[in-house]
């Protein structure tokens, strides 16, 4: 591969031509497999319908929807970066996810295939979530809850979480969700700061083998200031554990919404009636309430569900692993697949309890054809062995999805090899919450597929890659990532702070919303993510990425995941220290952080190589399996931590600072 410019990634020059291509020496492409590619739901013509009339083709996706009014205008952008997209539709989002199926005589069909962690399952037919919501729906207008009041709901991936959602959906309430593993701080913020009414929560869930209490955290919350206005705590009976209960204000979800009509009459909202908060914590500063509304976003989602994973409803079984308390949860758990009529798994526990197979064990019970998952999933199975997932019989994968971090060319190989058997394409699909749907991805019946690379927009989305001046870079060149066009699921503002929003997303560059992440072109064009800009490294006057090492790092055959940082450093004003974790059965043997230095060397340059690095187990990470390296910066700075409360497990930094001055190795 030849690159005939040097990389820029802002100011200065990241790593040598040279080291690029070593980076990008997987060089294979896959084509689609040709069944596939023949009974594709969308083929490259998609491309040229978009780029032809933009706005007419997301009309014509918006047809996907049952409107009870019928949109006549696409978009409004007369008040930029405030869009108002389908603004004279009405429809009602929950009627759209599960009763039309219903009247289409498709009651009986498995909406969800519940896995709980210990073993019991459920299966809810579209038949029966109907039933489910509509209870729900009157339980919360029994509570008080009106059209525009905002839900908080702090639950366990349980189906009564879907069903809180879509309750909430089907009257007008946005629902503000919050992940399970939060601290009662976390939460606390979160209903404060969109005032929530009433707050659905569980006794607990599963977890690692054993029951976790969620009540305790919403209780101390509601202790905290600013949280006054929350009447009601609906709770589901999960673990049977012991709760401390609120007269008056607690509920039993048993009592409340199983004595509730099985009907009820969905509203048609206008397309901007907002419906859903969720809080996306930033680097610095409060979270940020990014908020979504309805007729836009349900359009995109359940476009880009049927394109990006080629969903055929009648013969599919869709899983998506990911937390319902991340982005990825509302929109390919919820809102995606259930307004196309899917069968889905969700799944409650963790991929390796009580065994490393558990997943597998999960694809081949239920026939899974569709797996959606994130890179640092996959790197922990690399990590436990190819031997795991051998034993099970995963012949049913048909795609394969991946989300929430750069996925290095190793870790989509393996993916694509071990999980499906060298045949399934793989679809890296780059989006944010912000976005609220995908945006960059292969099509698996029509793009080649190369191994780290997210490829290219989506059909009707406008991405680039800019340098500091705003200059489109040429192929083969590094810079910021920027959409240039709005898309019907995009934020429509931070909630209670338009000011925000403006200053966070369109103020760095005009007329461009900044997504905050480095990304190149290749030769072909296709891009490459890079990782958050804030990440980026200044070592010796060059920019380098914490992906880019990461990445050479996690090519070495001992190492499964790595996370890179720039420390401080009189010498070379940052210096790239490295945390990783060795694969199963590569042991800490002398020599081998000698070996990995000089690997990194090697592909990327001298410049490149690791000043230290530091084998550990496991790394700090959020929910969504995104290493905080503002965490290990902070380790490897010698500094007191920041902001702990959206990490999954607190304890791993203790482990890694116990670590951190024997092991370190320094020139
Ligand atoms: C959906 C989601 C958004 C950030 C985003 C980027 C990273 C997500 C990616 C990816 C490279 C991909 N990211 N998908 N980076 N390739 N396929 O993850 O939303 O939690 O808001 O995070 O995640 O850095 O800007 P969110």
């Amino acid at each position: 591969m030849a690159w005939d410019t040097t990389v820029t990634l802002g100011k200065g020059d990241v790593v040598s031509n040279e080291s690029l291509a070593n980076l990008l020496r997987e060089e294979r492409r896959f084509a689609p497999p040709a069944d596939l590619a023949a009974n594709a739901n969308v083929t490259a013509e998609a491309y040229e319908r978009a780029k032809a009339d933009r706005l007419g083709f997301w009309a014509e996706q918006a047809r996907r929807l049952t409107w009870a009014a019928e949109p006549t205008e696409t978009l409004d952008w007369s008040n930029p970066p405030f869009a108002k997209w389908f603004a004279d539709g009405k429809l009602n989002v929950a009627y759209n996810c599960v009763d039309r199926h219903v009247e289409n005589g498709l009651g009986d069909r498995v909406a969800i295939h519940f896995e709980g962690e210990p073993g019991d399952t459920r299966s809810v037919t579209y038949a029966e979530l109907q039933r489910e919501v509509s209870k729900a729906a009157h339980a919360l207008t029994e509570l008080g809850v009106r059209t525009g009041d905002r839900v908080a709901i702090y639950l366990p991936m349980i189906p009564e979480t879907v069903v809180a959602m879509l309750a909430c959906a089907r009257i007008g309430a946005p629902h503000s969700v919050v992940f399970g593993g939060f601290s009662a701080d976390a939460l606390a913020t979160r209903i404060e700061d969109a005032d929530a009414r009433v707050v659905i929560t569980a006794d607990g869930g599963y977890r690692r083998g054993k029951p976790s209490a969620l009540k305790p955290a919403v209780d101390e919350a509601l202790t905290r200031p600013g949280t006054e206005n929350v009447g009601n705590v609906l709770v589901v009976r999960r673990t049977g554990q012991e709760v401390a209960w609120a007269e008056g204000r607690d509920v039993w979800w048993h009592e409340l919404v199983d004595r509730q009509p099985e009907q009820h009459t969905p509203e048609a909202f206008d397309a901007e009636h907002p419906l859903f908060i969720l809080y996306t914590s930033g680097t610095t500063g409060k979270p940020k309430g990014i908020l979504h509304t309805t007729g836009g976003y349900l359009t995109q989602v359940s476009y880009t569900h049927h394109a990006v994973f080629d969903l055929k409803p009648e013969s599919d079984v869709y899983w998506c692993t990911a937390d319902v308390g991340w982005v990825t949860g509302h929109s390919y758990i919820v809102y995606g697949p259930l307004s196309n009529g899917a069968t889905q798994v969700l799944y409650e526990g963790t991929p390796d309890t009580p065994h490393q197979g558990r997943w597998w064990e999960i694809v081949q019970k239920y026939g899974v054809t569709i797996l959606y998952t994130a890179p640092t999933a996959i790197r922990a199975c690399m990590k436990w062995g190819d031997d795991i997932p051998a034993k099970f019989d995963l012949s049913s994968l048909r795609i394969l999805g991946s989300v929430g971090e750069p996925i290095n060319p190793e870790a989509w190989v393996w993916y694509r090899k071990h999980i499906g058997a060298d045949k399934t394409p793989v679809v890296d699909t780059w989006w944010q919450t912000e976005t609220g749907g995908m945006m960059i991805s292969p099509l698996p019946g029509v793009t080649e597929t190369k191994p780290g690379s997210a490829q290219i927009p989506l059909p009707g989305i406008s991405a680039t890659v800019i340098d500091d001046d705003a200059n489109e870079v040429p192929d083969g060149s590094g810079g910021y990532l920027v959409l240039t066009e709005p898309w019907p699921s995009m934020l429509r503002t931070i909630w209670g702070d338009d000011q925000r929003y403006l200053d966070t997303y369109w103020s760095r560059f005009a007329n461009r919303y900044f997504a905050g992440d480095g990304a190149k072109k290749d030769d072909d064009g296709d891009i490459w993510l890079l990782g958050r800009v804030d990440d980026v490294m200044l070592v010796s006057g060059h920019n380098i990425s914490t992906t880019e090492v990461e990445s050479a790092l996690v090519s070495h055959p001992k190492v499964a995941e790595a996370a890179v940082v720039g420390a401080t450093d009189p010498q070379t004003t940052q210096a790239i220290c490295a945390f990783v974790i060795l694969r199963g059965g590569a042991a800490e043997e002398d020599g081998l952080v000698e070996e990995l230095r000089a690997h990194v060397s090697k592909h990327l340059g001298p410049i490149a190589k690791p000043k230290r690095i530091l084998p550990v187990a496991e790394l700090p990470k959020t929910r969504s399996g995104k290493i905080m390296r503002r965490l290990l910066r902070d380790v490897a700075e010698n500094r007191t931590l920041g902001d702990v409360t959206t990490l999954t497990d607190s304890s791993v930094m203790e482990l890694i600072q116990s670590k951190l001055p024997s092991a370190a190795s320094e020139d």
